[in-house]
This record gives structure tokens, sequence and C-alpha cells, in this order.
């Protein structure tokens, strides 16, 4: 019962969080890969709809954006018990572009993005996704 009460509590700080800047949710995200970074590396999406995603790697070395799932992060380094708390992921070689989609996470909140490749979130390669109610 208490738990119940501090989840309640978390997901009404986190809509409040969500109405005070959720001006720009997109169900498109176009992010470039480079060596190490996301740009842009903030997103903010709809709950529960289909988010088209487009990337291209213009680094040197294998990229990964790895959405890891609610209330997860991987810490310094993405290891194998990360690997269950991965939401979506999908990974570029070098050169390599992808036009895809994804069906945006159902419960609003932030969530972590990565990329898993070794070595590569401590140089930096994260960002933020941010999923708020859809309309
Ligand atoms: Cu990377």
């Amino acid at each position: 019962m208490k738990r119940t009460l501090i989840i309640m509590a978390v997901l009404f700080s986190l809509t409040l969080v969500s109405c005070g800047g959720a001006g720009g949710a997109s169900t498109k995200i176009n992010v470039t890969m480079t060596d190490f970074q996301f740009q842009p590396s903030q997103f903010t999406v709809p709950a529960g709809q289909e988010i088209s995603f487009s990337s291209a790697n213009n680094g040197a070395v294998v990229h990964n954006f790895v959405i890891m799932k609610l209330g997860t992060e991987a810490g310094p380094f993405f290891d194998d018990e990360d690997i269950p708390n991965v939401y979506w992921e999908v990974e570029l070689v070098p050169g390599g572009s992808t036009d895809t989609s994804f069906t945006a996470p159902s419960e609003p909140g932030e969530y972590e993005v990565v990329c898993r490749t070794e070595g590569h979130i401590v140089s930096g390669m994260t960002a933020k996704l941010t999923v708020v109610p859809a309309e």
C-alpha cells in the first residue's frame, strides 16, 4: 500500500515536470551520431505513439542508440546486466544510416539513452528521451 502511494507520487511529479516544458513533443527523431556524441541529445516524444527514427553514424566506429527502460540506467559502462533493461536499440556501423521506427514507451517519464559500444558512455555518449502523455 505504502509502495503504491510512493509510485503514484513519483508519477504525479513526473507529470508536473512534463507539463512544465512539454512543448516540443514530436513523433520524429532525427539524430546524428559522432565520436562520441548524439546530436541533438534531448528528445521529447508522446507516449505510446509510433516514432519515426532517422539516424546517421558520422563517426569512425560503431555506435548505438539504446533507450533504457524507465527507472534504469546503464551506469558508466554498459555490460551484461544492463541488457534486460534495454527498451529499444539500433546499431549503426561507421558511415551507416537508418530510417526505422519504434513505439514510444507507454509510461511518461525520462528515459536514459546511451551508446553501448565499450567506453562510449564515459566518453559522454548519452542522451535523454522524455516521454510525455499523448494528447
Ligand atoms: Cu558510440
